[in-house]
């Protein structure tokens, strides 16, 4: 029986015109293929004419599971798009889909899109080998946690929650070998280095209100022990010419041992690789003494949710942590050689035009990198559910799901357009700012490389479409469904082309 695990064609980071595998996907095909499963993967993120060809390969192949990975919610459509397309493309795959949002939005995703067969709630290693067993041994799949669907009289089963993989170490090396890790869209920008973004840990033990992690996690941690991390780190070198690493872990020192591991591991190796790292300001309070450490492990960036600059705030969103701290982490890792970033938050419910100001003003001062970003209620985190209650959400179209766009009203700004100006002015103001331009010149080679790309790329085309409503970037090989579905005329079925969102 053949399984096929879709990364459906979607958007790629185009902040930061990022192109990387998903760090899941690689993990379940890991996992499926120690299993023994007769396993392939599709990135259409990376294919020329990304729905032809999922198209075309299901026709060819017909493969008799697929797989579809949302990660995003911002994702979910073009999943069920693929949904559609597949299920019409050879009626009898029996599709399954797996992420975050269906997880979160299992019956509603059912609901919405009857193409998927299958909803796996939850982390997907285990469910997807029962699930793949199961069906190839004809077994009833009522006995496999972790599965939703909806029956023959469309009522919504879910057979319950699997409980979470306890110990990370077990797990394979992420499938890199089933990557197309040559292609040469596959880095991040990054001073000419090859980048990539990996993963080593799952959850945080925080809950900030709007943090589907947390949420997914259901507020739990676990993480893959230094040495593990380490060999995966000196298997991209070595044998994919990978030297910089976004660490996608939501929080990566949760326990100061596992910093403390990372940098005896990475200087034992000395693999000379460069890493952002994820944290909180607390975190980073507690091993101000391992932060030179980090930095001689090849850290050159810490990020932190720092949020917004003021306390009340802060408490609201839960986020456990105060401004002061955040003064002080900021301070900390300037003192020793580390460049901040900053991610925010804007857009919150009394924010005032005055607030914004404060806000700019205070966070301009700090940082080497402005991760700003509007306030969305991701479904399944508690922010959501609140958000619904009162009613603020104004945008249900979750491709706006992204933090980039505005989705609900604030209290003086109830156009969700304006948020979203205020937004771009914010960000147009702080990178066109001498201090940001100097920042292209910089001695560090990483800030002034990143700067560089920022400015001349993304700052600029944000400018020239605010100005003359030229299109924001998107990668070139993108295509929306609609226009696939036109693209291939008169054979359109009218059924596939009232479901493409
Ligand atoms: C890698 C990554 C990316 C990659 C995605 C690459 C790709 N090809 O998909 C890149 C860098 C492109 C990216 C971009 C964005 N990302 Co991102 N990203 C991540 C990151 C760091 C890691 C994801 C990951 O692999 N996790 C580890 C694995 C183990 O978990 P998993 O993916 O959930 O997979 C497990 C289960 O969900 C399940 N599963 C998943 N798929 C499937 C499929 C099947 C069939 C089954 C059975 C099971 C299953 O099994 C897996 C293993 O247990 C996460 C943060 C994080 N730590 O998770 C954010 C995260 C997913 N990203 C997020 C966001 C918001 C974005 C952006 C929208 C940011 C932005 N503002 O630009 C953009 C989207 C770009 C756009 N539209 O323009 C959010 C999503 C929140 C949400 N609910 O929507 C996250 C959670 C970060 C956060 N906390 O804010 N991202
Ligand atoms: S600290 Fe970060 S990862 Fe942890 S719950 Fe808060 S936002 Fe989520």
């Amino acid at each position: 029986m053949r399984f096929l695990l879709v990364d459906p064609p979607h958007k790629i980071w185009t902040i930061l015109r990022a192109w990387t595998p998903s760090p899941g996907c690689l993990q379940l095909l890991a996992y499926l293929e120690r299993e023994q499963f007769d396993i392939e993967y599709m990135d259409c993120t990376l294919n020329e004419n990304p729905w032809r060809d999922l198209e075309e390969k299901i026709r060819r192949e017909k493969p008799e599971v697929v797989g579809i990975s949302v990660i995003c919610t911002a994702f979910v459509y073009d999943g069920m798009n693929a949904a559609n397309l597949i299920k019409a493309a050879n009626p009898k795959t029996i599709l399954i889909m797996g992420g975050e949002h269906p997880s979160f939005m299992a019956e509603e995703t059912l609901r919405d899109c009857p193409a998927i067969d299958y909803i796996c709630v939850g982390e997907g290693e285990v469910t997807l080998t029962e699930f793949l067993g199961a069906i190839e041994k004809k077994q009833d799949l009522s006995k496999v946690l972790g599965l939703a669907h909806l029956n023959e009289k469309g009522d919504f089963v879910y057979t319950g929650d699997r409980p979470f993989i306890e110990d990370l170490d077990i797990l394979p090396m992420p499938a890199y070998h089933l990557a197309k890790m040559e292609h040469p869209f596959v880095t991040l920008p990054s001073e000419g280095r090859r980048g990539l973004v990996v993963n080593f840990s799952r959850g945080c033990l925080w809950d900030c209100t709007f943090c589907s992690e947390s949420a997914f996690y259901k507020k739990t941690w676990r993480r893959r022990s230094p040495k593990l991390i380490a060999d995966e780190l000196q298997l991209l070198k070595e044998k994919y010419n990978r030297d910089i690493f976004y660490v996608g872990d939501n929080t990566f020192n949760v326990k100061r041992e596992q910093g403390i591991g990372f940098i005896e591991e990475m200087l034992k190796r000395k693999t000379k690789q460069h890493f952002w790292l994820q944290s909180r300001a607390d975190l980073v309070i507690r091993d101000e003494d391992l932060l030179d450490g980090f930095r001689e492990a090849g850290v050159y960036q810490f990020m932190m949710g720092l949020e917004y600059h003021s306390d009340s705030v802060l408490k609201d969103i839960k986020k456990h942590q105060s401004v002061e701290q955040a003064v002080k982490a900021m301070e900390l890792l300037k003192r020793h050689k580390l460049m901040v970033m900053a991610t925010l938050l804007i857009g919150h419910w009394d924010e005032t035009e005055n607030d914004r100001t404060e806000f700019f003003n205070f966070f301009g001062k700090y940082v080497d990198h402005f991760g700003l970003n509007l306030i969305t209620p991701l479904p399944g985190t508690p922010l959501f559910y609140q958000m619904k209650q009162l009613g603020r959400i104004k945008d249900w179209d979750y491709r706006n799901y992204d933090y980039l766009h505005a989705v609900m009203s604030a209290k003086e700004v109830e156009d969700l357009e304006q948020l979203n100006l205020i937004y771009r002015d914010i960000m147009r103001r702080y990178y066109w700012r001498p201090r940001e331009m100097f920042k292209m010149f910089s001695s560090n080679p990483i800030l002034r490389h990143h700067h560089r790309y920022y400015i001349t790329k993304v700052a600029f085309n944000i400018m020239m479409h605010e100005v003359f409503g030229t299109p924001i970037w998107v990668q070139p090989n993108y295509q929306e469904y609609k226009d696939y579905l036109v693209e291939r005329g008169e054979g359109l079925p009218k059924a596939l082309m009232a479901l493409a969102k």
